[in-house]
């Protein structure tokens, strides 16, 4: 038996043994966080899914040899104007060695986010770094609050540590969790931050808050009191579409409790993501919620914090939600499917049509794949040596190579063979890479943790120039949220991996709407328009229609831009409109 990690981009990183022979893969029964258990991703959806076998040319089978002479001649007659585009479809550490070489040569890659980058700049704009909240420090709360997470899809193994604890769900679907929940808050989509100043404001009047925390360990602290009162009660209650009397009760659920907030991306889905991070930060910092167990506010976090990268990452980047495709005459597309998973879909296929050379890398075909010039089949995680972090757990886990592969190439080949074909020096064997990650971590027993490990994160003091925690002093918004439409809600699915395997592709919508089960729609924004098959759930507010992440078009309706701090996609900072077929 051999023990690697799931590849796939997920809270829960899981232990997978591998048996070498029939390649059946069971969960690890030791690894402390997903102890034995994997979701059907891994257990069926992967398996199920067609790969690319064989490389193309302007669609046409050709050798691998072939291949990737043209890769490199591509990315020659493209100068500087070469574009490195990554994503997550596997999310290894080895997947930036092509970084590596995209920086010896003067090309381009991405920075920002298409998934929890606002989040993090507001995290990193009160704290300084966003660390995991390790799970036994979750596991000694006494009141979870589940804010904009579905942790019974994208977060499983989580759901062991929501037992016997009360539970809060704030989110404006009503999800599993929020089914299972003590108390439940169907807020109106966009409105977290105003939820987050209005408790913080209330544990004031309530005398809740944690006065020596605030005095000691944050910068400032008296000026917060001042800020939380210029948003007045009445309108941010408006905003929220909540009673005060849920928010009594809220603050009733959370009394004397120690409390941990288990964030999602729901929330920072928006321009103003980083805010909301902050204003949620800044209320776990008035409780004096940070560095003590059982207390926290969790949110995918920084994997790489206390990491020094073997690899060189100075690329020249640009803003990844925004990517101008068409300046670039060579794209080399990596793990991703832009052509699906972006926000502001028009702009980015008209973007693309620019590209002279557009170059996917990956396992499977998709909307990408079907426009590339060059394709090249990638190596999956059984087949190549790598590690992986994750960014809800302190776990780190080698991912040794399992069986030999029938095609494709993997990361670090296809970055060795572009050194040599360039003549540069510089790249080390790949072992090196992997052993000086591994040699970064700490040892318990046969785990390894991330060098940034800390039970009780903070405990000491914050990464902020002046050490203490931060808090917003300003609120920036330039969206009309009162504009007409409906919101649009964009969350996982259970059946795919953003674009991979099993994607959704149906509109969910309240039944005052007056759609039957399967009547087309057509959906519109002022970027694009979608047609889709109807279900009716009484799960989703009657302001809002709900299309899963990975659903093909669905990015049509989203805009492409990026949000203020941390440039992040803003799939949800859009107003649709919903029209009879
Ligand atoms: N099955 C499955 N698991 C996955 C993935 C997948 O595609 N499928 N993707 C992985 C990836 S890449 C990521 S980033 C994570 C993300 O996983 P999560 O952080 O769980 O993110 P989402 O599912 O996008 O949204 C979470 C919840 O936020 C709610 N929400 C939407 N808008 C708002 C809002 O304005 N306010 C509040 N309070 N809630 C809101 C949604 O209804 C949803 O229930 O999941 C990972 N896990
Ligand atoms: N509307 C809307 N859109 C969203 C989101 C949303 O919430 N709403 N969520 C966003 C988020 S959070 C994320 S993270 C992105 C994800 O979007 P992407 O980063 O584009 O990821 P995937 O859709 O999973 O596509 C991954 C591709 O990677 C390839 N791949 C898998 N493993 C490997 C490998 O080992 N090597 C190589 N070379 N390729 C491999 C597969 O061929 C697969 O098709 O989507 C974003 N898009
Ligand atoms: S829960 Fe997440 S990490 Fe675990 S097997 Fe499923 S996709 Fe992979
Ligand atoms: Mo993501």
């Amino acid at each position: 038996m051999k023990i690697t990690a799931c590849p796939l981009d997920c809270y829960d990183a899981c232990a997978v043994v591998v048996d070498p022979e029939s390649l059946k893969m069971t969960g690890l029964p030791q690894h402390p966080f997903t102890r034995g258990a994997l979701c059907p991703h891994l257990n069926r959806h992967i398996k199920e899914a067609r790969r690319i076998t064989a490389p193309r040319i302007d669609g046409k089978e050709v050798s691998m040899e072939e291949a990737l002479e043209a890769v490199a001649e591509a990315i020659r007659e493209a100068g500087e104007d070469f574009l490195l585009y990554r994503g997550s479809g596997n999310v290894g550490f080895m997947q930036s060695v092509t970084e590596h070489f995209t920086a010896a040569y003067g090309g381009w890659t991405t920075e920002g986010s298409l998934c929890d980058g606002a989040g993090q700049a507001g995290i990193e704009a009160g704290r300084g770094v966003s660390l995991a909240l390790p799970p036994e420090s979750i596991e000694q709360a006494d009141a979870i609050i589940v804010w904009g997470r579905n942790v019974s899809v994208t977060d499983p193994h989580m759901m062991e540590l929501l037992k016997n604890k009360t539970l809060i769900v704030i989110d404006p679907v009503k999800t599993k969790v929020a089914k299972m929940a003590d108390l439940y808050l169907q807020i109106r989509p966009r409105s977290d931050f105003y939820l987050a100043v209005l408790l913080s404001r209330f544990m004031f009047m309530e005398d809740m808050e944690d006065k020596r925390f605030m005095e000691e360990r944050c910068e400032d602290a008296e000026w917060y009191y001042d800020f939380l009162r210029t948003f007045r009660v009445r309108v941010s209650l408006e905003k929220c579409d909540i009673a005060l009397d849920d928010l009594g009760d809220l603050l009733y659920q959370m009394q004397n409790k120690k409390c941990v907030f288990l964030v999602g991306t729901g929330v920072q889905k928006y321009s103003i993501g980083d805010q909301v991070l902050h204003a949620i930060d800044g209320l776990a910092a008035v409780l004096g919620f940070f560095g003590k167990p059982g207390c926290g506010v969790s949110f995918l976090s920084d994997s790489m914090a206390g990491f020094e990268s073997p690899f060189d990452v100075s690329p020249k980047k640009v803003a990844k939600p925004i990517v101008p495709f068409g300046r670039f005459k060579t794209v080399l597309v990596q793990g991703a499917n832009p052509m699906a998973q972006m926000p502001g879909l028009k702009k980015v296929e008209e973007e693309m049509a620019r590209v002279e050379n557009l170059i996917y890398f990956g396992l499977y075909e998709n909307e990408t794949s079907s426009r590339a010039r060059i394709v090249l089949p990638a190596k999956d995680f059984l087949e190549k040596e790598d590690l992986r972090l994750s960014y809800a757990h302190p776990y780190v886990q080698p991912m040794p190579k399992i069986k030999a592969a029938e095609y494709g190439i993997s990361e670090y080949e296809l970055t060795k063979f572009l050194f040599e074909s360039f003549g540069f020096e510089g790249l080390k064997e790949e072992r090196f890479y992997i052993r000086s990650m591994l040699d970064q971590c700490i040892e318990e027993g046969d785990l390894l943790k991330s060098p940034a490990y800390d039970k009780h994160p903070y405990e000491e003091e914050f990464d902020t120039d002046s050490g203490n925690f931060e808090f917003l002093e300003e609120f920036e918004d330039d969206f009309d949220d009162e504009e007409d439409g409906l919101w649009l809600l964009t969350p996982k699915s259970p059946h795919s991996l953003n674009s991979q395997f099993r994607r959704e592709s149906h509109v969910w919508l309240h039944p005052s709407h007056g759609f039957k089960e399967d009547e087309k729609v057509r959906i519109l924004s002022e970027h694009g328009e979608v047609e889709l098959p109807v279900r009716v759930s009484e799960d989703i507010r009657s302001d809002s229609v709900l299309i899963y992440a990975g659903t093909p078009g669905v990015n049509y309706l989203t805009p492409p831009t990026k949000s203020l701090m941390g440039k992040s996609a803003c799939y949800q900072e859009v107003k649709i409109t919903l029209e009879r077929v």
